[in-house]
């Protein structure tokens, strides 16, 4: 039974192909600096976006045509839409998947049931993992969308409901660690707020620590051995999230004893409404070593909220890639395609349009990194640039040597210091000579 019949799986034809529904770049055994596209790239697919998102926005309901869902809360049919996803996958190669426990199975009219009907659905995602090879980037808990978690989850006012929302993070971890999950991430959607007028920050804050301390406890209680993440976004839907940026997010972590268990989830359009570039976001949690795995995606810049697109900017894939490459690669994390087609793209096989593209364009970008990279004038660039700190009065300071008074006398001494350019320009032409 195939629910995409017109679709074959996608196959690699090489840049000259015509063909839309064909890897022009991404070629999955192709090695490039020493290992395959497949072993950099780790593309993951997001069940939210592919089986659930039916494409409404605030000013229209659902598009997408899913013939294969009834619509119910049933478990057949949220078995089945299992079914349609992993034959996206095999067609699609993409190695690995995303979810919340909502996405996967339906919230019922109370915890143990909706637990149950989780539990059914993995049974059954298990055998689809075995049957196929394709493996869980990282799970979650969807701890936004029921009411309840109108003002927070773990940092509700209400006691209750951060009990609720504890039972659901222990129920999706072990959803995640049946499944062999690589990884866990908390995305707090609305853990912020949105007026301070009702809001004590402090405890809040507490709080949402104290619920992450009790999953790195369950964690361990399990035995439990994926990486567990935290994806920064500054607003929408709150007002403000604590979890703004990936600066945010390491300052909370430390503060709170977190550190050493969590790495970072970078979201390219969080990012960009956080006003980071993606680069930077990327830069400052490697920086920390906590650069851990990648919601792929990109903004409309004139559209100020989280569209979601598939990402198909080279500039913006070879500036990720670069910093992927730099990291010395994915460990646990992936290139997870936190992308929704546009609403008027509301057939089945822009589905595959939409990833196949993504797909190219990460492809792309990694070659165009390698390449700036084997040609050395970029790294060798910015190691000059820095120059003046590798030997005489600033090496004595990265030491630890001198004093305030020691370098008064130097300054006394050597006078005026004549600056070289940053040579901005010359270096955005150079990247294109790449692109
Ligand atoms: C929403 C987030 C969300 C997380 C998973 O903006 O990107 O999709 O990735 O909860
Ligand atoms: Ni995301
Ligand atoms: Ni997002």
């Amino acid at each position: 039974m195939s629910y995409f019949p017109d679709v074959p799986t996608i196959p690699f034809e090489g840049p000259e192909s015509k063909n839309p529904l064909a890897f022009k770049h991404y070629d999955p055994e192709a090695v490039v600096e020493g290992k395959t596209m497949r072993e950099h790239l780790r593309f993951g697919a997001a069940y939210w976006h592919v089986m659930r998102n039916g494409l409404a926005d605030p000013f229209g309901g659902p598009t997408a045509l899913m013939p294969w869902d009834d619509g119910s809360d049933s478990i057949d049919n949220a078995k089945k839409r299992a079914e349609v996803f992993f034959e996206f996958l095999e067609k699609t190669g993409i190695d690995f998947y995303c979810f919340h426990d909502r996405d996967i199975a339906p919230e019922l009219d109370d915890f143990a049931k909706s637990t149950a009907a989780l539990e059914a659905v993995v049974e059954h995602l298990g055998q689809l993992q075995e049957k196929s090879g394709k493996k869980l980037l990282w799970g979650t808990a969807c701890l936004f969308n029921h009411p309840r978690y109108a003002q927070g989850a773990g940092t509700s006012p209400d006691a209750e409901v951060f009990a609720y929302a504890a039972a659901q993070v222990k129920a999706a971890i072990d959803a995640t660690h049946k499944l062999g999950g690589l990884g866990y991430t908390f995305w707090g959607g609305r853990e912020g707020y949105a007026t301070l007028l009702n809001t004590d920050m402090k405890r809040e804050l507490d709080h949402l620590a104290a619920l992450l301390h009790l999953a790195v406890d369950h964690k361990k209680a399990i035995g439990f051995e994926g990486q567990f993440y935290i994806e920064p976004k500054p607003r929408e839907p709150s007002t403000h999230q604590y979890d703004s940026d990936a600066a945010a997010c390491l300052n909370f972590l430390r503060e709170y004893d977190l550190l050493d268990h969590f790495k970072l989830n970078i979201e390219t359009n969080h990012a960009t409404l956080a006003g980071h570039s993606m680069q930077h976001e990327l830069t400052v949690a490697l920086n920390a070593g906590a650069l851990g795995s990648i919601d792929a995606n990109q903004g409309d810049t004139l559209l100020g909220w989280d569209t979601d697109e598939f990402p198909t900017d080279l500039y913006g894939t070879t500036q990720v890639m670069l910093k992927v490459l730099e990291m010395g690669g994915f460990t646990t994390g992936g290139l997870n395609f936190d992308a929704k087609r546009r609403r008027e793209s509301h057939e089945p096989i822009d589905l595959f349009h939409a990833h196949v593209g993504g797909m190219d364009a990460f492809a792309r970008g990694l070659k165009i990194a390698a390449a700036i990279r084997a040609d050395g004038r970029l790294r060798e660039f910015v190691a000059n640039r820095y120059a003046s700190w590798d030997s005489g009065i600033g090496a004595e300071i990265e030491a630890g040597k001198l004093t305030l008074e020691d370098l008064s006398k130097h300054v006394r001494r050597k006078g005026e210091p004549t600056l070289a350019s940053g040579r901005q320009e010359m270096l955005s032409n150079l990247i294109n000579e790449f692109i």
